[in-house]
């Protein structure tokens, strides 16, 4: 049986399954859930949430990265692990978290997602993420002051970037690449060099558009 990813267009965990997917060229069935179809995942996990992929009838795996790592052996690909690199990406996210999704969040529920497709999941998302980051309006009139904190964090970042832009295969650059590519929807963000570079390989070694 052909795996199926299910997912949303928005989520970064997702995003580093369909990197994954488009770096090593994997043939997978693709479905988008609603974002308010609770029914779905509970049935398939005992959770709402996503990603999941589906690897026989009635056998799902829940977890981003072990998807990752079943997709890369099932296909062969040579794909690095390097915890070091692992732990400095989750703690970069980890650091500029408010940041990354008061950025996010309020643009992705304007984008023509298939998660959004209806008010009611448009509202279901809503509701949940206002209670993570607050107000979704005032996120977005503080947005000056998100893309100043990320843009100093992201230069600080610098060698991180430079070296996973030598490890495109690896889940480190992969992860890196998931948890930022939520950001092409804030226009003009001033990108550091390095982070730029970084941004735009990937996107052509995994064929993600920018
Ligand atoms: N541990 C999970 C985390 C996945 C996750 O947090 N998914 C979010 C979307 S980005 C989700 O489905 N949250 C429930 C919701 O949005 O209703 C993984 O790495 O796969």
């Amino acid at each position: 049986m052909k795996p199926t990813l299910y997912y949303y267009e928005h989520c970064p965990y997702c995003v580093r399954v369909l990197t994954l997917i488009g770096m090593a060229n994997i043939d997978v069935e693709r479905v988008v859930l609603l974002n308010d179809d609770e029914k779905t995942p509970i049935d398939m996990i005992g959770q709402k949430m996503l990603p999941i992929l589906a690897i026989a009838p009635d056998k799902f795996m829940a977890e981003s990265l072990d998807i990752v790592d079943y997709l890369s052996q099932m296909v062969d690909f040579d794909l690095i692990e390097d915890a070091d690199k692992e732990a400095q990406v989750n703690d970069f996210f980890a650091d500029n978290r408010s940041a990354i999704y008061g950025l996010t969040m309020p643009r992705w529920v304007k984008q023509p997602f298939a998660e959004f497709a209806t008010d009611e999941a448009i509202a279901y998302f809503v509701k949940k993420k206002t209670q993570a980051i607050g107000d979704f309006a005032t996120a977005l009139e503080n947005s000056p002051q998100f893309e100043k904190d990320l843009h100093n964090s992201l230069l600080a970042a610098a060698p991180l970037f430079t070296a996973l832009i030598e490890q495109p295969n690896s889940r480190a650059a992969i992860m890196l690449f998931a948890g930022l590519y939520g950001l092409r929807y804030v226009n003009d963000f001033a990108w550091p060099t390095a982070a730029q570079q970084f941004m735009q390989q990937m996107a052509k070694t995994s064929g993600m558009s920018l």
